[in-house]
């Protein structure tokens, strides 16, 4: 009987072991170890022996059946990590878009627009200078002159920080915040550029987004004046767009520029964009700065660029600039 056993057992194992999913696992573990298998029958079978004998067969019953349900446990833990790595597999996402015999890859629509005009505008003797996003009240408008109750706060929809003191830590409205900080490390003469990207508390739309960036132009020089200004917007545009591209200045407000003006360019079909503000920069800024407002002057300018990169693409919905589908991106 011992002998029977032992081949019943080795029997078992080798179905234990052929089984290849954890279906065909669970029907051969009822029937190598459930009530109505060899072993169950075996046991059945001893209360007709002598005292010894059962001992010995009940032993070798026990050591058979934790053989063979470590064998199943071994077994079943095989089968599902193959099972798990399958799935896995299957499932995989290739996040990558790298496709055979293609570019892995181009810039963005908006940084393209920035490298070009960074190009355009160091090759009329500026340099480019950037600031940090999350910025203090004092650098994004304190010192831009913006009074610490003056309505004109309100102009830009701000998202704090909890950082430091009440309101005291900003999200960067605009890039205007890099002026000051370019005016705090350099004396003048200053003809810098300051592309980035900038935050607004603002609902978003075709022509809104709460992301999105602006180029910042300044310069402080002695006897700079407006024509400078209007000389210089002109200049990128045709520069960026090509000749039929011309602009204009609208009067307007903003807290560090005196006079300001708001600039539009215009197509070559006559019609119009909205781009940016700019000015000549308030003395109180220069002051604020430590630049001596009697010796030097200056200009500034900002505008939008994810605005100026979609209108060179035929975009009409700036919400896609901020798309991730390849079909839209791999167009640019
Ligand atoms: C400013 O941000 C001033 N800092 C500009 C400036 C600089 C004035 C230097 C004077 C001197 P404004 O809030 O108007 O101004 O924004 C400038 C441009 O950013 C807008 O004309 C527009 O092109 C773009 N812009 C503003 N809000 C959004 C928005 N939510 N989504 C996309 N573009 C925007």
């Amino acid at each position: 009987m011992i002998e029977d056993i032992r081949a019943t057992t080795s029997e078992a194992e080798r179905l234990v072991d052929a089984a290849s999913t954890l279906d065909e696992l669970a029907r051969v573990d009822r029937e190598v170890l459930g009530k109505g298998s060899a072993l169950t029958g075996f046991k059945r079978q001893m209360g007709g022996l002598e005292p010894d004998a059962r001992r010995e067969v009940g032993a070798a019953l026990n050591e058979a059946r934790a053989a063979l349900e470590a064998a199943v446990a071994a077994r079943r833990a095989a089968l599902a990590a193959t099972a798990q790595r399958e799935q896995a597999e299957a499932e995989r996402l290739d996040l990558t878009e790298v496709r055979a015999g293609r570019d892995a890859g181009h810039l963005h629509l908006v940084t393209q627009a920035i490298e070009e005009l960074e190009d355009v505008f160091v090759g009329l003797g500026f340099t480019v200078a950037e600031g940090p996003e999350v910025e203090d009240d004092w650098h994004n408008f304190t010192a831009l002159n913006f009074g610490e109750y003056h309505p004109a706060r309100d102009m830009q929809d701000t998202f704090f920080v909890g950082l430091g003191g009440d309101r005291e830590v900003v999200m960067r409205t605009h890039t205007s915040p890099v002026q000051i900080r370019v005016m705090e490390e350099q004396a003048p003469p200053i003809y810098s550029v300051m592309p980035g990207r900038v935050y607004r508390n603002e609902a978003t739309d075709a022509t809104h987004l709460a992301v999105f960036h602006q180029l910042e132009c300044l310069v402080v020089d002695r006897g700079i004046t407006f024509g400078h200004l209007a000389g210089t917007i002109d200049r990128f545009t045709k520069a960026y767009f090509g000749p039929g591209w011309t602009s204009r200045l609208r009067p307007s407000y903003f807290p560090f520029t005196e006079p300001s003006a708001e600039f539009d360019l215009q197509r070559p079909d006559g019609t119009w964009l909205e781009l940016g503000g700019c000015g000549m920069v308030h003395p109180n800024v220069l002051a604020n700065c430590g630049i001596d407002p009697e010796e030097f002057s200056g200009f500034a300018f900002g505008f939008g660029l994810d605005r100026l990169a979609a209108t060179r693409h035929g975009v009409t919905d700036l919400r896609e600039l901020a798309s991730t589908d390849i079909r839209f991106l791999e167009q640019f």
